[in-house]
């Protein structure tokens, strides 16, 4: 697999050097991020592909019609391991895809441990629909071993979180303590450019984003905070975790998949959903709860553990989350 080289993304990696290891926590940061934005331009050039090569289905890897799915999630799996690997300054993955966890290095400088959903909204592949990428990135303490543990910090803890969108444009947004920045890959250089810095979620909430489908598996109170927002704002549901947010990043919103008393843990993992998209909200200006309590305090208990989720506009998801918990 040819991987794209740091040096290729050269004003990512300025912009990285001069904003993020200016702090010493940050140290080797830069890298990190220049390995997901690596990984991100490889996988971008085979989601543009995936209608036709399911299509056609001419590559062996692809042969078999609906496969091309499951070697999307793969092969972003592959990617991003690849990637941060080579980045010699991870010591640990975690992953949506991998079972247990990926064991990188316990060398003075492998320094941070990363998080991911590789490949976001994969039932929107094979419809051409937005999907994306997901990295939440905590620091590994000097002498601190190596293990499973390694994958069950808080993300309180985390230190930088970003993601991708595969979608009309490809757009990386990069988040450490109180600074959101988005870069949008150029198709003719190969180049993730800084385009939307120092993000903010508007204070005005435009839409809602849930899964209204789900609506009469909901309890009461969960219900009548979905009618509240009926009232008042455009619903907008992609279905892809990481379009829904970027939207609402962008436009002012709320996303909501909500536990229900047959699952109520609901649907999306705590891990590499929640936390990082929790602390990219939060150094925003917005919040991302629990039904009972802020994502980010969670103690995890297991790496792919799921949570009902509430994220976007702080103010809309306090008083949503008010609602919730009124017996
Ligand atoms: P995935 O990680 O396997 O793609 O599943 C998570 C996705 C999220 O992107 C999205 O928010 C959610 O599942 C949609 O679920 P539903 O189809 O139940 O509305
Ligand atoms: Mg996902």
């Amino acid at each position: 697999m040819t991987l794209i080289k740091p040096s290729k993304n050269p004003i990512l990696s300025n912009y990285a050097a001069d904003a993020w290891s200016a702090d010493s926590r940050h140290d080797g940061l830069d890298s990190v991020i220049a390995a997901i934005a690596d990984g991100a331009a490889l996988i971008e050039e085979k989601v543009r592909a995936a209608t036709l090569a399911d299509a056609i289905g001419t590559s062996d890897e692809v042969n078999v019609q609906g496969e091309i799915v499951q070697y999307l999630d793969t092969a972003a799996s592959d990617a991003f391991v690849d990637t941060l690997s080579r980045s010699g300054r991870v010591a640990a993955i975690g992953c949506e895809e991998i079972e247990g966890t990926v064991v990188v290095g316990d060398g003075p400088q492998h320094n941070y441990i990363v998080q991911m959903d590789p490949l976001d909204g994969s039932s929107n592949i094979d419809v051409a629909v937005s999907i994306g990428s997901i990295f939440g990135i905590w620091r590994r303490e000097d002498g601190e071993a190596v293990n499973d543990a390694s994958l069950l910090k808080p993300g309180n803890q985390q230190i930088a979180a970003a993601y991708v969108v595969y979608g009309s444009s490809t757009v990386m947004i990069v988040a450490v303590e109180n600074s959101v920045q988005g870069f949008t890959l150029d198709p003719e250089t190969r180049q993730f450019v800084l385009t939307h810095p120092d993000l903010r979620i508007p204070e005005k909430c435009s839409c809602y984003s849930a899964n209204e489908g789900n609506f009469d598996k909901l309890d009461d109170s969960t219900q009548k905070a979905f009618i509240e927002l009926r009232g008042k704002y455009s619903l907008r549901y992609v279905g892809s975790l990481v379009a829904d947010f970027h939207r609402n990043l962008l436009k002012g919103g709320i996303f909501l998949y909500p536990g229900d008393p047959k699952s109520p843990n609901g649907k999306l993992r705590l891990m590499y959903e929640a936390n990082p998209l929790g602390f990219i909200a939060e150094q925003a200006g917005g919040a991302a709860y629990s039904d009972s309590q802020r994502i980010m305090d969670i103690q995890p208990e297991h790496p792919h553990q799921r949570t009902p989720l509430i994220l976007g506009n702080r103010d809309v998801v306090k008083q949503t989350i008010a609602i919730i918990n009124k017996a």
